[in-house]
């Protein structure tokens, strides 16, 4: 049976689910945004976690369109999937690495075994993803395969972003 998709307005870092997914950078270091509330919230083991991730580049753990998993540590959410969006340059990769992005995110749920997965708007805030395009890519990547999985959320923090992802739902 397909994914059921659930879209709301909320709080990422309050969500009950098998996994929350960081919008991070390829750092994995913590940052601003949904990435700051999801550290501030897990506490400081998510980031000695995440320094344990090995380096593929100097730098670079978590290259833009791929993800990484650590555990939750203080969150309700019994991991954190780290993925990263592309900053928005109105460019075709752009799409490519925005769904390759979700699209790493949900393998790496399932290949852990996850039932339920939220995911906040993707490369949205301050990568500049225009709301339309991101959240029709976002449902197209769910809508894609039958995932193994019971629910994916998407969990919205303004209206602006959960019209467009009501938009996209159909
Ligand atoms: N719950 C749900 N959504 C949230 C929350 C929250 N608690 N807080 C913010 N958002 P952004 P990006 C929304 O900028 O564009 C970081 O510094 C926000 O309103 O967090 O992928 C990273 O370290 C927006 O709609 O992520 C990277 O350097 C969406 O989450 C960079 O920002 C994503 O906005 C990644 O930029």
């Amino acid at each position: 049976m397909a994914a059921r998709i659930e879209v709301l307005r909320g709080d990422l870092t309050q969500q009950a689910v098998d996994a929350i997914v960081n919008a991070a950078n390829e750092k994995l270091l913590g940052g601003g945004g949904v990435d700051g509330a999801i550290h501030r919230a897990a506490g400081p083991e998510l980031l000695e976690a995440c320094r344990k991730l090995p380096e593929v580049q100097p730098g670079v753990r978590c290259p833009t369109g791929e993800a990484r998993i650590t555990p939750g540590f203080g969150l309700r959410a019994r991991h954190v999937i780290h993925t990263v969006g592309p900053v928005y340059r109105g460019r075709p990769t752009d799409a490519v690495l925005l769904r390759s992005a979700y699209r790493s995110a949900l393998e790496l749920a399932v290949e852990h075994g996850l039932r339920s997965v939220a995911f906040p708007a993707i490369s949205c805030g301050v990568y500049g993803y225009p709301l339309d395009e991101a959240a029709a890519i976002s449902i197209s990547v769910v809508r894609d395969r039958d995932w193994a999985l019971d629910e994916v959320r998407f969990v919205l923090f303004s209206n602006d972003v959960l019209s467009a992802w009501k938009r996209a739902l159909g």
